[in-house]
C-alpha cells in the first residue's frame, strides 16, 4: 500500500506568508490532484509555539537565517512562522484536506524543532508517523509540499533509513535554497536511496 505524504503545505509557507518558499502555492492543484489517486494521505502541519527555540527573535542579537548551535547541534533561526492556531499555521485555502486520513503536527515543543515528520532534529526523538504507517502497511511513500531542502529532505531521508520505500515527487514540491541547500538535499536524498521523479 501506497501513501501520499503533504508535507508542509501552509499560509506561512506560501507567497505572502511569513517563510515564503517562491510559487509554494502553485503545487496546491497538482497535489490536490495526486491526493485522489493516493490509498492514503497524510498532511504534516508545522505547528510551533509563539516562543519556539527556532525563532531568531527568541535569541537577542540574531537574525533570520543565521546559524545557533542548539543543544541537539546546529539550528537555521527562522522568522516567527506557522504559530500554533495562527492563520499562517493554517492549511493553504486550496488544499483538499477533507482528502486526508492522518494530520500529523510537528514543531510543538518550544526547546526543539522538528523538521522530519519521522524524528524531531534531534534526529531521535520520534513523532510517531513510523508506527501509524507500519499498522496500517503503508510501506511506499511520497512526498510532495514544502519546503524541499529542509521538511520534504529531512522526511524524505528519514523514511528511506527507515526502510520504506521513498519517492520524492520533485514537480509537486518548491524549496528555499539557503547556501545551496537545495543542491545538498538533492544529494542526500538520493544517496539515502530516496527517488526523485
Ligand atoms: C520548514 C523551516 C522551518 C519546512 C519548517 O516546512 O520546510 N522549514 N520550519
Ligand atoms: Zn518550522
Amino acid at each position: 500500500m501506497h501513501a501520499l505524504i503533504v508535507i508542509d503545505l501552509q499560509n506561512d509557507f506560501c507567497p505572502g506568508g511569513a517563510l515564503a518558499v517562491t510559487d509554494g502555492d502553485q503545487i496546491v492543484p497538482g497535489v490536490n490532484a495526486r491526493m485522489a489517486e493516493a490509498e492514503a494521505v497524510i498532511l504534516t502541519q508545522d505547528w510551533h509555539p509563539a516562543d519556539h527555540s527556532s525563532f531568531a527573535s527568541q535569541h537577542a542579537g540574531r537574525a533570520p537565517m543565521q546559524m545557533v548551535d542548539m543543544p541537539y547541534g546546529p539550528q537555521v533561526l527562522w522568522p516567527d512562522h506557522c504559530v500554533q492556531g495562527s492563520h499562517g499555521a493554517a492549511f493553504h485555502a486550496g488544499l483538499n484536506t477533507e482528502h486526508a486520513d492522518l494530520i500529523i503536527r510537528k514543531g510543538f515543543r518550544r526547546q526543539i524543532d522538528s523538521y522530519s515528520a519521522f524524528f524531531e532534529n534531534d534526529q531521535k526523538t520520534p513523532t510517531g508517523l513510523e508506527g501509524y504507517l507500519r499498522t496500517r502497511g503503508l510501506t511506499e511513500l511520497e512526498f510532495v509540499g514544502l519546503a524541499t531542502d529542509f521538511c520534504v529532505a529531512w522526511s524524505a531521508i528519514d523514511a528511506a533509513k527507515l526502510g520504506f520505500k521513498v519517492r520524492v515527487l520533485t514537480s509537486l514540491c518548491r524549496g528555499i535554497d539557503l547556501n545551496g541547500s537545495m543542491a545538498k538535499a538533492a544529494e542526500q536524498m538520493r544517496g539515502a536511496g530516496v527517488e526523485l521523479a
